[in-house]
């Protein structure tokens, strides 16, 4: 994401992606007041209890072409184009290494715009909300709430859901797995870790890892993977001996849903949410961290999906991030995202190189060989900022403040669909993300970091 980099000062370009698409589209609306009408849906209010996933709406009526949003994929011949195409757009949904290639969301008009201009416009998704309602059915039609724990993985699960199972793995599994709670969301939600370490830990091989999920709502493969990997580590450990060295050698924090107010909004409201819910607006919480805050990649305006808020750590979820990251020092972390299939290092905000780069790169690189080994998909290892600056992130205030050897891994698809991932891709991705974890840890020698110097 890149857009509104420059709202500050720019004019046009970026003044479409300063607006937001609608939150509720013109069928949700229909839908939802046809349930209100027969008394099925209660108003969102801020602390209520998620509802179970049945009790949303389930129009997935097709959208007159004349008001469909389609996702493209195009590829600006120059920074005047770029700004072109940019204009038209009413989301941003990805950038990719092969610059300058975008992924926007257009409505008709822009379409049209776009196809009577000479660059080939190669259509990812049709009809956005389509897409999202057909997703919607099939979940509502799965009665995902409660899914026997061998069909877990094979559907998305809601936030409820996925704070249930974390529980249960602390519950069934106290040798191994703790459950935390490092604070609260802006709405009053927990935000849950779980911290996991082998029984035959010894201080001397011991690292400390963070993996997390869900910083951005829509993004919800980054949930699943990262929920999937905790559990694979917590069973797999008295059989596998890999894991079982991992975590005996690894004290390792998970936090499945970093932004839980953004995904509940998703799942109810906006399946394209990406911010937390600061006064309807959001904060984008990935440019909320203070090391470069305010820079390149962000934005002042609250309407941007980037925007950075008032202040660095102006969000609760970032002030818990920050304290457990402070307390813990972690040696390692990774930030999942989705999508794009890229394995990013710091820095992010800034094309110059840290002083840890080649290892960085190194590590990078070792993590998109093992990921390439599970299922042949490749992800692309490169620095944050060679790609589009981005300030603010929580992966460069990590390695900036604690030099945790922090990366950004962009899950599944690389185009594709987009954010909506179908459920038969949860799986393949966990093992994926698993080996980024186990590969990460493997090669961070003896020698590689100095305690003394976080
Ligand atoms: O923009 C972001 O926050 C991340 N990408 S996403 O599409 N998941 O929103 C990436 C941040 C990493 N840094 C840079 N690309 N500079
Ligand atoms: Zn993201």
């Amino acid at each position: 994401m890149s857009d509104g980099r420059r709202d500050d000062e720019s004019p046009t370009p970026w003044r479409r992606l300063l607006t937001a698409r609608p939150p509720i589209s013109a069928r949700w609306l229909v839908g939802l007041a046809g349930l209100l009408a027969v008394g099925l849906l209660t108003l969102e209010r801020p602390h209520a209890p998620a509802p179970s996933q049945t009790e949303a709406p389930t129009q997935a009526e097709e959208a007159p072409a004349s008001e469909r949003l389609t996702a493209v994929r195009v590829i600006p011949r120059s920074d005047a184009e770029r700004a072109e195409f940019l204009a038209l757009a009413h989301d941003l949904w990805s950038e990719h290494p092969s610059a300058p290639q975008l992924d926007l969301v257009v409505d008709a008009a822009g379409l049209e715009t776009l196809r009577e201009g000479s660059v080939p416009v190669e259509v990812l998704v049709e009809d956005v909300e389509a897409l999202a309602d057909a997703e919607r059915e099939r979940l509502n039609a799965a009665q995902v709430a409660r899914p026997a724990p061998e069909q877990w993985f094979s559907e998305y699960r809601d936030l409820d859901t996925i704070h249930a199972y974390v529980q249960q793995l602390a519950i069934e599994h106290p040798e191994l797995a703790e459950l935390r709670t490092i604070g609260q969301s802006l709405e009053g939600r927990p935000l849950l870790a779980l911290r996991l370490r082998g029984s035959g830990q010894t201080e001397r091989s011991e690292r400390t890892m963070l993996i997390d999920g869900g910083l951005h709502a829509r993004e919800w493969i980054s949930m699943m993977a990262t929920t999937c990997v905790a559990d694979r580590l917590v069973r797999g450990y008295e059989d596998d001996a890999r894991l079982r060295r991992f975590l005996d050698q690894t004290d390792l924090w998970v936090i499945p849903v970093a932004n839980p107010d953004g995904y509940v909004h998703s799942w109810r409201h906006d399946r394209y949410w990406r911010k937390n819910r600061r006064d309807g607006h959001g904060v984008d919480l990935n440019r909320n961290f203070g090391v470069a805050w305010g820079g390149d990649g962000s934005s002042n305006n609250p309407r941007s999906q980037v925007y950075r808020g008032t202040g660095p750590f102006s969000e609760p979820e970032s002030v818990a991030l920050r304290s457990l990251v402070d307390a813990e020092r972690f040696d390692a972390h990774i930030d999942f995202h989705s999508y794009g299939q890229l394995l990013l290092h710091p820095w992010s905000y800034t094309r110059e190189r840290p002083q840890d780069h080649r290892t960085l790169g190194r590590l990078a690189k070792a993590m998109a060989a093992s990921i390439k080994a599970e299922h042949g998909q490749r992800y692309r290892p490169i620095a944050g900022a060679s790609l589009y600056p981005a300030a603010g992130t929580l992966m460069d205030w990590a390695y900036g403040s604690h030099r945790t050897f922090s990366f950004v891994i962009e899950l599944r698809p690389r185009g594709g669909t987009g954010f909506v991932l179908p459920p038969d891709q949860i799986v393949p991705t966990c093992d994926e993300a698993l080996a980024a974890v186990l590969t990460l840890r493997e090669g961070m020698g003896a020698a590689e970091i100095d305690p003394a110097a976080r």
